[in-house]
């Protein structure tokens, strides 16, 4: 099998990600920075399709206007150089130390303001730049004490704010649309909004829901011990899966980041399989980073490596939706004997009688066996290439 990845196969990357220079709360970086430019030839080579970006990975905060021009000119053209694009842009709302109480949520009013101006400047950049998503992080849109917030008024400061900005898209007349990203904690002690269950209740609280949707992490979702795969099927059939960051994590350790798929092959697996099927038709953006024990080699390896275990996990969904024995075992759990789709779909008050009236004959109902041990034995010796 061939596994080089295609523009089709739609394959980001941050700035952020493969630009990691590898520092950590206990050590100094150990990879120099690379310019955005130096970047995007990296990920050209590597394969991506495209490369999204914070306002600051690209634009120092402190930057001139004429600053400002000249490194979005160079930007552009090593966009074309390498027919990279940009899908998606974001901003940096986190390292600054005027953020450090968040940036919507934040007590300082002031702060708030400055958040959405940076935020609409931004939004400027990406638009210009070709992104049709706007990611929302918000990383430090928390709390370590719940004494130093109200969460109902952090609620409704960040719907502010979100409201805030559709109008301003749609005052601009940009094609955006937004795409919130949950994650429980780190960098603050909780963050709001923890889980896409609780970013899609807030969704449907704003002013332009249609404009707002999902960017589920794998790793965020890992990190509360919930199952990603589930949370993406929930914004998909929502029809709000606008964006996805994929990477990896062991349940219950610190942030890792790791590349996709190098901890929990089997949920990679259920995960690509997932959005094969529905044919997901947004960008596959990988949120990761390397190792720290890395030089810029095995920052390569780490980009390669995200995208083929995708295309390897992809083909493996392939077979196994062409594995007769496989499907012959899926057949066989739904298997129905006829005798109850009359009380199947909507409710009529007839059906409400006669259901009530039925007799089920429950022992024989409770006796019978699914077969799910011999169907996930049957998938696991799939993934470990033995069938
Ligand atoms: C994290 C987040 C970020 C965001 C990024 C884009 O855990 O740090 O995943 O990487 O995805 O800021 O919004
Ligand atoms: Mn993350
Ligand atoms: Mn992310």
């Amino acid at each position: 099998m061939d596994y080089t990845p295609k523009p089709e196969d739609n394959f980001t990357f941050g700035l952020w990600t493969v630009g990691n220079i590898g520092r950590d709360p206990f050590g100094e970086p150990v990879r120099s920075p690379l310019s955005p430019v130096e970047l995007v030839h990296l990920l050209g080579e590597a394969g991506a399709y495209g490369v999204n970006l914070h306002d600051n990975d690209l634009v120092p905060i402190d930057a001139t206007p004429s600053d400002h021009e000249r490194i979005v000119q160079d930007f552009k053209r090593a966009l074309q150089e390498t027919g990279l694009c940009v899908p998606m842009a974001t901003t940096n709302l986190f390292t600054d130390p005027a953020f450090r109480d968040g940036a919507f949520t934040a007590n300082d009013a002031r702060v708030r303001a400055y958040a959405l101006q940076k935020t609409m400047r931004a939004i400027d950049l990406g638009v210009e730049l070709g992104a049709e998503v706007y990611v929302f992080w918000g990383g430090r849109e928390g709390v370590e004490t719940d004494a130093a917030k109200d969460p109902v008024e952090s609620l409704k400061r960040f719907r502010e704010a979100l409201n805030f900005l559709c109008s301003y898209v749609k005052d601009q007349g940009y094609n955006l649309k937004f795409a919130l990203e949950p994650k429980p904690n780190e960098p603050r002690g909780d963050i709001y909004l923890a889980t896409v269950g609780a970013m899609l209740g807030f969704i449907a609280t704003l002013d332009h829901p249609e404009m707002v949707g999902l960017n589920p992490e794998a790793a965020h979702e890992h990190m509360s011990g919930l199952n990603f795969v589930h949370a993406v099927a929930q914004a998909w059939e929502a029809g709000k899966l606008f964006h996805i960051d994929l990477n990896d994590q062991a349940f219950g350790r610190y942030d890792q980041d790791f590349r996709f798929g190098s901890v929990n092959l089997k949920s990679a697996f259920f995960l690509v399989k997932f959005l094969e099927e529905v044919a997901y038709a947004g960008s596959r953006h990988f949120d990761a980073h390397a190792y720290r024990t890395e030089d810029y080699n095995g920052v390569r390896e780490f980009a390669r490596g995200c995208m083929r275990t995708y295309l390897i996990l992809k083909e493996k969904a392939r077979r196994w939706r062409e594995d007769p024995e496989i499907q012959a075992l899926v057949q066989e759990i739904a298997a129905d004997d006829g005798s109850a789709p009359v009380w199947n779909g909507g409710y009529t008050a007839t059906k409400a009688t006669t259901l009530k009236d039925h007799a089920f004959d429950r022992k024989a109902l409770g006796a019978r066996g699914m077969p799910y041990e011999r169907l996930d034995q049957l998938t696991v010796e799939l993934l470990l290439g033995a069938r």
